[in-house]
């Protein structure tokens, strides 16, 4: 079902179960071409998630700060292109969240093994903050932090389970958010992981 989390924010209760190994087989072929790599942070921390991209864009960050890069650091090849089904998952989430026309131009991919976790952050990195952003979760639980519009805010608990769809935009589209470091457990489908994609208009 569907869950209006506020105005520009819904939660699509497993929306994405019954794709899930399309999604997966996806996922692993552009994993394949772009490894998954633990990023680094502006100030030198290594990132606890592993993270790659397809599509026209990639979110990359290093020492010189956060970007959308139309190459592979790693390789210095164009990101693999975006898979079909990825894209069309997206498409239909947005819209059915009422973001119709929604086109992605970026699809970053975050694995996340027990322990990982992402500190609160806003997501503006991307060009034109009227695009929404539509995350997909699979695999292991993540207890999501969902912030305001202003880093002290309190922020709220969100769990996120196999097959959940987030989509974010309006007035919801810088809220911070983060997610607490994820428990041990073990998934039918991913075994000891749990993976987002993030769906983004980047330029
Ligand atoms: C709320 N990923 O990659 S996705 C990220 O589960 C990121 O891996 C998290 O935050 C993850 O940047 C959360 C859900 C999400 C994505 C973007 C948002 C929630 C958002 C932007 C604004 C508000
Ligand atoms: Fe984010």
């Amino acid at each position: 079902w569907i869950e209006r989390l506020s105005v520009g924010a819904a939660l699509l209760h497993g929306w994405a179960c019954a794709d899930d190994v399309r999604l997966l087989e996806a996922v692993d072929a552009v994993a394949a071409q772009a490894p998954l790599r633990a990023m680094a942070t502006p100030r030198g921390q290594s990132m606890s998630v592993g993270t790659t991209s397809c599509g026209d864009w990639g979110w990359v960050s290093d020492r010189h700060g956060y970007r959308y890069s139309a190459v592979d650091p790693e390789t210095g090849h164009p990101w693999p292109v975006m898979p079909d089904p990825l894209r069309a998952l997206a498409q239909g989430a947005a819209a059915a969240a009422g973001f119709a026309g929604f086109d992605p131009d970026a699809c970053l991919i975050n694995c996340y093994l027990p322990g990982a976790r992402m500190g609160l952050h806003q997501d503006k990195d991307e060009r034109d903050f009227s695009a929404p952003i539509v995350s997909v979760s699979l695999g292991l639980l993540a207890e999501f932090l969902l912030g305001g519009l202003r880093r002290a805010d309190k922020s709220a608990r969100i769990a996120l389970l196999h097959g959940d769809v987030l989509v974010w935009g309006g007035p919801d589209r810088l809220r911070y958010h983060g997610v607490r470091p994820v428990q041990a457990g073990s998934h039918p489908l991913l075994g000891a992981r749990r993976i987002n994609l993030t769906f983004r208009k980047a330029r």
